[in-house]
This record gives structure tokens, sequence and C-alpha cells, in this order.
């Protein structure tokens, strides 16, 4: 299939009148109980209106935002933390996880600046979530932010989350097509270019997009609910589409085929097209029941697509048979030659996925002294520094940053993946991300691995940090323990990742993190070949 290039014009001309227009929202009133409490909020002001009013807000000081502030607050990436009274987490936008070196250094001066505890967390979207911050500060921040095109806009609540791509676009000598700049125009789109969007600020509930142009999935197409995959029509590459995908507390559901095949130039358009439908038809009554799945559910895939169809304005493409996910997925930790000659990118494996304000400013050296400038976050929480010479690598190696971010980590670190957890997090059930690092740590040290085993922790049953999608996931709870409750688990097995994805499933319920280490012990060495250290010792001597 061809488009024309004055198609493709109309396509983006209506990208661009939907994001510019407030009067496009048609959110369906009608039906929506007002005891779903999110949507009462937003029928009493847009989500985005606060944006206009983060001055009165820091004047105000933190105790005297109300509650549905406090919520609207969330649409422009500034969430209240329960668990740290008075200090916000500011989540950003990092379309495709590339950040510049200039851009790390604002974070790095707005941390060291503002934040008590001067660190961010790379999330499992290639994503900025810096902690610590004050509602106080919160104009200078926006400013700081902004005077380096760093926006936080629509990160939070029924909005489009950070769009995920391939941390190795325009590097990898396999990838099919390079993705940063459809990664960039649906990002754009979607946000007007970081000013907001009304348009699309209101959806039914959260919403997720990825984007690959690699042939190893390299950013979970299956759980997203829209998931674009490089393929190959009639000699011409593009994308089949996946809808649907969802983790959460109700249900873990892959991602279902669309059956249609886009051109890169149509991508943006369909992704808003797609949108405009959910907003306007999507279940709106229970929380735990409005994501884009449920959608597809009622109305089936069959009517779902000819109502995409009928909204894009002109015929939709059959998927492709020739899709190109043929490699298992890399985690890019490590050196890798790149498509250009002489160059490599260089994973550095960031435990637990947390920086500190003065590994920040290191980053940023690192990329300019060796790279071109430029670093980009992974969904497995860690980042990478491209355009190195590897004539250079010898002098990097020694550089003291990377005796902490290893190329050449643990392997059981390298695969450990955890959510935020109770620490900061407003729904945790247990604490994640010490506890893995802990516990991960303790079976290094007693156990021999053959290959990097991939662990994912998640502290309640929102599936932040993807445990469906580890080797093996662990998920937080509480259980009864001799009349006591106590911290547990349930453990997921059997993840796969790349070619022939497929989610964990349950393996056991409410295990007592207490009785974890035992138990993890048995299974690593059970199903992934680990060996006691003192037995390798023996074997190999
Ligand atoms: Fe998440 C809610 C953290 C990725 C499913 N998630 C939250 C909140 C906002 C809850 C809260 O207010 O405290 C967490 C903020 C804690 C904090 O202070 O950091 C939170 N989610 C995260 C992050 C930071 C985990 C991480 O350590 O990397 C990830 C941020 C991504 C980003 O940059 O935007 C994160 N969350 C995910 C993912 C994984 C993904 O997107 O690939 C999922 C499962 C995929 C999905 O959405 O289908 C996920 N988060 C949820 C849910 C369940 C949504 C639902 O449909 O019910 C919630 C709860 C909610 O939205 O009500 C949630
Ligand atoms: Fe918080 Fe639960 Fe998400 Fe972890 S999985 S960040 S504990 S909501």
């Amino acid at each position: 299939m061809r488009i024309t290039a004055s198609e493709q014009l109309s396509v983006m001309k209506r990208t661009f009148r939907m994001t510019d227009s407030l009067s496009a929202v048609k959110r369906k009133q009608t039906g929506v109980s007002m005891s779903n409490p999110i949507e009462k909020i937003k029928a009493e002001k847009p989500g985005l209106a606060i944006k206009q009013e983060i001055a009165q807000l820091a004047a105000l000081g933190w105790e005297a935002v109300s509650k549905g502030d406090q919520e609207r607050l969330k649409w422009i990436g500034w969430f209240f933390r329960r668990r740290t009274p008075g200090r916000c987490m500011v989540r950003l936008r990092v379309p495709g996880g590339i950040l510049t070196s200039d851009q790390l250094r604002v974070i790095g001066g707005i941390l060291a600046d503002f934040s008590d505890v001067q660190q961010f967390d790379i999330t499992t979207r290639q994503n900025v979530e810096m902690r610590g911050l004050r509602i106080e500060d919160i104009v200078e921040i926006t400013e700081r932010l902004e005077s380096v095109s760093l926006f936080t806009v629509q990160s939070g609540m029924d909005n489009v989350r950070n769009v995920v791509g391939s941390p190795v676009a325009g590097l990898d000598p396999n990838e099919v097509i390079d993705v940063r700049h459809l990664v960039q125009q649906i990002n754009d789109a979607i946000t007007n270019s970081g000013k907001g969007n009304f348009a699309l600020s209101d959806l039914p509930r959260k919403f997720n997009i990825s984007i690959t142009g690699d042939r190893e999935n390299s950013a979970h197409a299956e759980i997203n609910d829209i998931g674009f995959i490089p393929a190959e029509k009639d000699g011409q590459i593009g994308f089949n589409v996946l809808v649907g995908g969802v983790l959460n507390s109700q249900r873990a559901t892959p991602a279902l085929p669309l059956d249609c095949f886009v051109l890169p130039e149509q991508v943006a358009a369909l992704c808003v097209t797609i949108l405009e439908v959910y907003r306007d038809n999507g279940p709106r009554e229970a929380r735990q029941k409005a994501r884009l799945m449920y959608l597809i559910d009622d109305w089936g895939v069959a009517k779902f697509r000819e109502e995409i169809e009928k909204a894009f304005g002109q015929p939709l493409d059959r998927a492709s048979h020739h899709e190109f996910i043929d490699y298992d997925k890399r985690d890019h930790v490590g050196v890798h030659p790149q498509k250009q000659a002489g160059y490599c990118f260089i994973g550095l494996h960031v435990p637990i996925g947390r920086i500190y304000a003065p590994q920040v400013f290191e980053m940023a050296r690192l990329a300019d002294t060796y790279g071109s400038g430029e670093v980009r976050f992974t969904v497995e929480q860690s980042f990478l520094i491209p355009n190195v010479r590897m004539e250079s690598l010898e002098v990097l190696y020694k550089e003291p940053l990377l005796q902490i971010f290893s190329p050449d980590p643990d392997p059981l670190l390298r695969g450990l993946v955890s959510c935020t957890g109770a620490q900061f997090c407003n729904l945790a059930i247990i604490e994640t991300k010490e506890r893995a690092l802990k516990i991960s740590h303790i079976l290094s040290e007693e156990l021999y691995f053959p290959a990097p085993v991939r662990i994912h922790w998640s502290g309640c049953t929102n599936s932040c940090g993807q445990p469906q999608l580890g080797d093996i996931g662990l998920i937080g709870g509480k259980t009864k323990r001799n009349g006591v409750t106590v911290d547990a688990v349930d453990i997921l097995l059997g993840g796969k990742v790349g070619k022939d994805a497929r989610l964990a499933e349950v393996h056991a319920e409410g295990v007592p993190c207490e009785d974890l280490i035992p138990i993890l012990k048995s299974l690593l060495i059970e199903h992934f070949g680990a060996v006691e250290r003192s037995e390798w010792v023996e074997r190999t001597a």
C-alpha cells in the first residue's frame, strides 16, 4: 500500500488539528457514574488546567493544596507522596529514553539545588522520576526543565505515558528502521510538543505506546496499549500494530494483533485516531476496568478495527506476514559495535535504576568526553552511552563511574528490575528496591550463574516492575504467619521477552519474604542452571 504525499499531508494536518483543539474534547458524560472520583475531579476542572496555576500553588504551600489539585498536579508530572510529606516525585517525559548531556546537567542541578535526597530513578519506561522536590519550587524547576526542552506534561493519570522506543535506534547494525523521529512525532502529537494537549489528556485511563525498529522487540510491544513492530509489505518497511496490552491488579493480558500494517508516516496519526476512539468510547464507570483492553473486550477486535478505520478516514492495510522479531532480547549492557564503523555503544548497569546528583554530572561528562553528548535509558532501568570510539574504550573503562555503573555486572544484578516500592510509592504493599538488591547480593555470593537471570520486582499487583516479563517475577503482598501479618510475594515463572515473548505465570502465592532466599535459590538451581559456588569451584578445579 502506498499513500500519496497529499494523503500524508492531510493525515498530519489532522493530527495537529486535534492537538490544537480544546473544543475537540468530547468526553462522554452520559452514563459516567460520578462515583468514579477521578472523573468527578476532571469534570470540575480539567487536569491539564493546573499548568496555568503553578505560581499560585507554589505560593500556597504544599499543605494548602486541595485533594483535587493534588490529583490534577499529576497531569503535569508532580506527584504528592504520602510517605514523604511535602516532598514530591516529579516524572518527566524522555521519549525513547534519549537525553543530551545539557539536559542531564539541568536534572542534576535541580536535584542538587532543590531535592532533600538528590536522587532520581530510571523507570521501566526509559524515563526519569526525580525525588524529594517541593511544590514551592515548581516554577523555577519548570523553567529550568523547559530551558532545555524537558517536559513533565501528561506524564501521569489519564494520559499517554512516556513513549518507549528502541534504545539502540540508529546505532544497531541489524535494525530494520530507525524509529527516533517517530517516537518524537508521537510524543509531540500527544503533548502538543510539550505545551500540553487538552484534546488527548482526558482519556478514560492511562495509556502506553511502544515502537521499535529493531529485531528484538526491545521496548516490549506486547505490554503496551499500542505496540508497533517492524514489518515489511510489498517491498515497503512499516509496522504491524498490536493493541490493548495491559498489566494491572485485575489482569495481565498481552496486546492483540489489530491486523493492520502502517507506513512510518502514518504512525503518529494512527496513534491519535486510536486515542480519540478510546477517549470517546472507552469505559469510564470503574477505574479498575477502564483500560483500552476493556473497550476491545466489549467490541471485539474486528469492530474495534472497523471503528479505527472509520475514524482514520482511509482504509487500513491488513497486517504483513513478514514481521521482524527474530532475536532474543538483549539488555544492551556492555560494549556493542554500532552500524557506524569504528564506533560502539557501551551499556552501563545501574543497580535498581537509582542515580544521585553527582553521578548525573559524571554521566553528562562521560557522554561529552567519550560519546556524542547523549545518553539513552533502557526499559531495564540502565543506560547506554552511544557513539564511543573503539580506541577510547580502554580509558573509559578506568573512569570511576564505571566502577559503580558497570559494563560487566554480576549476572544476577544485571537482570534485576525493581519498581519504586514502599519507600516512596503511595500504593506499595512492600519495600522492593533495597530488598531486591540485598537478596540479589546474597544469592550472588552463594551461587554461580552461567547466564543472567531476569528477576523483576513489583511492590504490589500494579506490575510497574513488569514482573510478568521476568524469568522470575515477584509481586508484593501480605500474608499471615503465626497470626502475624508479614511481607510476602507471589512468585511468577517463565516470562520471555524478544522473539516469542510470553508473560510469566504464577508459580507460588503468598510466600513470606523472610523465606525467599532459599526458595529463590532452589528455583535458580532447578530452572536456570545456577550452581553452588563451592560446587562450581570443585567442578572447575
Ligand atoms: Fe506504574 C501507578 C511507578 C511503570 C502500572 N506507578 C503508579 C504510581 C504512580 C502510584 C503512585 O501514585 O504512587 C507509582 C509512582 C511511584 C513512585 O513514586 O515512583 C508508579 N510505574 C511506576 C514506575 C516509576 C516504576 C519503576 O520503578 O520504574 C514506572 C514509571 C513509568 C513511567 O516512566 O511512566 C511505572 N506502571 C508501570 C508499568 C510498566 C510499563 O509501563 O511498562 C505498568 C504496567 C503496564 C500497564 O500500565 O499496563 C504500571 N502503575 C501501574 C498501575 C496499574 C494501571 C492499571 O491499569 O490499573 C498503577 C495504578 C494506577 O494507575 O491506578 C500505577
Ligand atoms: Fe507502586 Fe505497586 Fe507500582 Fe510498585 S507496582 S511502583 S508498589 S504501584
